[in-house]
């Protein structure tokens, strides 16, 4: 397997838990990050489903950061080794993909009293 290319804004976002599983793992990757400005002028048309992060394995294209992240780990023994295990990984993947969700609609959010109001109630 040549060495995964990853693609993401140059903060942590959803990109980390992916750089994170493959350092645990202590495998190489190519850690390619974009500026803001830089997204819908040179990457978001090469990127699966016009979103980010996705990585690129032996030249295939692959997006959805729990899909990549949960790959990586099962490639390199970092996931569960029963179901339930399994379970308890995928519960705290989707608590942190919800708690994203919110965070990233409370980011956007550009009325200044909406915001503080969302933040106070998430
Ligand atoms: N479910 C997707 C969500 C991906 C996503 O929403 N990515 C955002 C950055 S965190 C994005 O690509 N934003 C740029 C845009 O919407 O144009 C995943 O987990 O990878």
């Amino acid at each position: 397997m040549s060495v995964p290319k990853l693609y993401y804004f140059d903060i942590m976002g959803r990109a980390e838990m992916i750089r994170l599983v493959l350092a645990a793992a202590g495998k190489p990757f190519k850690d390619i990050r974009f500026s803001f400005e830089e997204w819908p002028k040179s990457y978001q048309k090469k990127s699966p489903f016009g979103l980010c992060p996705w990585v690129e394995i032996d030249g295939e294209v692959f997006g959805q950061s729990v899909a990549i992240a949960t790959y990586f780990a099962r490639q390199n023994d970092l996931y569960g080794k029963t179901d339930k295990e399994c379970l308890q990984i995928d519960q705290l993947l989707n608590v942190i993909q919800d708690f994203l969700a919110l965070s990233t609609k409370i980011f956007k959010e550009t009325d200044k009293d909406k915001k503080v109001n969302d933040s106070l109630k998430a």
